[in-house]
């Protein structure tokens, strides 16, 4: 029996910047590719938002899963491990995109989708004939992948249960690393057997981790017609054309969606424009909103500052905007140029870089990169305004007395986070 410890890690900063989260979410990943691993494997997983790792363990391979802000964390754990002789195998959306520096730090990378050869290396590393780097060339079919082993999941969720339908987006927006990481190619589980994870969760309230719901409007209704008998309540994300469809509204509300998370990201058009999401159309934006709230359904705004055309008024104007829409959620960051993404490429190229210290690319502390209207001081004390009157007595009442979807999970919720965020000022 060989032992294989499993990390989704989180580091220390990470940790900080999530805190105020009054809802906490696990990740699926390692509990995911724990159910590719061989029977003569046993799976310990450590998931560092709940439990540090434990370095001197007895084990024979560790796997490690991580974001850009935690990757300097990672390179120090792998080592931790590598000077035991334990070697260290790392993967996730980092590796994907800097595969030539995690490498440094690793026995073994995979970059891109493990799903082709994660089996494979196992069974080699057995015989001592494995490779030192797996690459998902072509994107492996999600046709039939297979459940994610709940026994790994920590307890402390708020969530019953979380899943995938999808993977990848149909976009290919300048400042998001799906683009580079999936090249755009969207791959789907069959309806079937994520209706089967969906219902095999005890509990009411389902995450779908999926990049955008509304990849493909059709698959998604027949997925929402496939749930409905279970009679759960679930979210997810989706771009604004979700609110476009108004049988993809319906369909979503009757299958128990409560709330989506739409990626807003600016309300100026010439901002959309210039990092190629100018399919969101801002002047469309407050009838969409109306539109899915129509449908019983929350809005969670996904809200970034710092693009080229943003001045000082735009944290003003923006929760005006919020306020007058109704908007019962948002979640604001400061832009962030991830590597890889066309974004860092010209923002690198015009010398406005400011920080390769990874674990500043973590979106709610700090600034990376010259904003072009603005300092970043500016910026950030910005973003912290906005979330300070987002979450202000009044601003609540604002936005949730113009629409009743809802009130009695969305006005609890955000006094939660009116009083986290307090706390954690
Ligand atoms: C769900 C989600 C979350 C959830 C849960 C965490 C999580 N990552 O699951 C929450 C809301 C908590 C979250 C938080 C954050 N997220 Co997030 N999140 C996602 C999302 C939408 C889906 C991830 C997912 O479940 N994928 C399904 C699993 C199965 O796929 P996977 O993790 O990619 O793993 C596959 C391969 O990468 C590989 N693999 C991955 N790790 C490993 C390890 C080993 C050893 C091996 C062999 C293989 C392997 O195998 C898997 C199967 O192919 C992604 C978008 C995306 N598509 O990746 C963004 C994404 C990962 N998040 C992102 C970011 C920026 C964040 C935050 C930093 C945001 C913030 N400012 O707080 C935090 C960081 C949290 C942390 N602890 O570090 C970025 C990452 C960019 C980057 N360069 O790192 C992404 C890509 C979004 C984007 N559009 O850019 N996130």
């Amino acid at each position: 029996m060989y032992r294989l410890l499993l990390i989704t890690s989180s580091s220390p900063e990470i940790r900080r910047v999530r805190r105020a989260r009054v809802l906490s979410f696990q990740q699926i990943t390692m509990p995911y590719l724990a159910a590719f691993v061989p029977g003569n494997w046993e799976v310990i997983h450590t998931d560092e938002a709940v439990t540090p790792v434990d370095v001197s363990m007895e084990i024979d391979l560790v796997g490690i899963t991580f974001h850009t802000p935690s990757a300097f964390h990672v390179y120090d754990l792998a080592t931790q491990f590598r000077k035991r002789g334990i070697p260290v195998v790392l993967g996730g959306p980092h590796v994907t995109l800097m595969p030539d520096e995690a490498q440094q730090y690793a026995d073994v990378i995979f970059v891109g989708e493990a799903e082709t050869h994660w089996f494979q290396f196992l069974r080699d590393f057995e015989k001592g004939q494995h490779k030192y780097r797996y690459s998902s060339n072509v994107p492996p079919t999600l046709e039939n992948a297979p459940m994610a082993r709940k026994e790994l999941f920590h307890r402390r969720d708020y969530t019953a249960g979380r899943l995938f339908a999808t993977r990848g987006c149909i976009y290919g927006c300048d400042f998001c690393t799906l683009a580079v990481m999936y090249q755009r190619k969207v791959r789907k589980r069959s309806v079937e057997s994520v209706a089967a994870e969906y219902a095999s969760f005890t509990g009411k309230v389902i995450i779908f981790w999926d990049d955008n719901m509304a990849n493909d409007p059709e698959y998604a209704k027949a997925l929402f017609r496939a749930i409905e008998p279970h009679r759960k309540w679930w979210s997810s994300q989706a771009s604004i054309q979700a609110g476009e469809d108004a049988n993809f509204l319906e369909l979503a509300a009757r299958s128990g969606c409560k709330q989506l998370f739409i990626g807003l990201e600016s309300i100026s058009q010439s901002n959309m424009n210039e990092v190629h999401k100018g399919f969101n159309r801002v002047e469309e934006y407050a009838r969409i909103i109306q539109r899915i709230q129509s449908h019983g359904i929350a809005v969670q705004a996904g809200i970034v500052f710092g693009f080229d055309n943003d001045t000082e008024a735009v944290f003003s104007e923006t929760l005006d905007f919020l306020e007058a829409a109704g908007v019962q959620n948002a979640t604001f960051n400061i832009l962030t140029p991830y590597p890889g993404t066309k974004l860092y490429q010209r923002l690198e190229a015009e010398g406005r870089i400011l920080t390769r210290d990874w674990s500043k690319y973590n979106s709610r502390e700090d600034v990376v990169f010259q904003p072009r209207h603005m300092s970043p001081e500016t910026l950030l004390e910005g973003y912290r305004y906005a979330n300070r009157r987002f979450y202000s007595p009044t601003s609540i009442f604002r936005r949730l007395s113009h629409s009743s979807v809802g009130l009695w999970w969305t006005l609890p919720l955000n006094m939660a986070y009116m009083l986290a965020f307090w706390n954690s000022q």
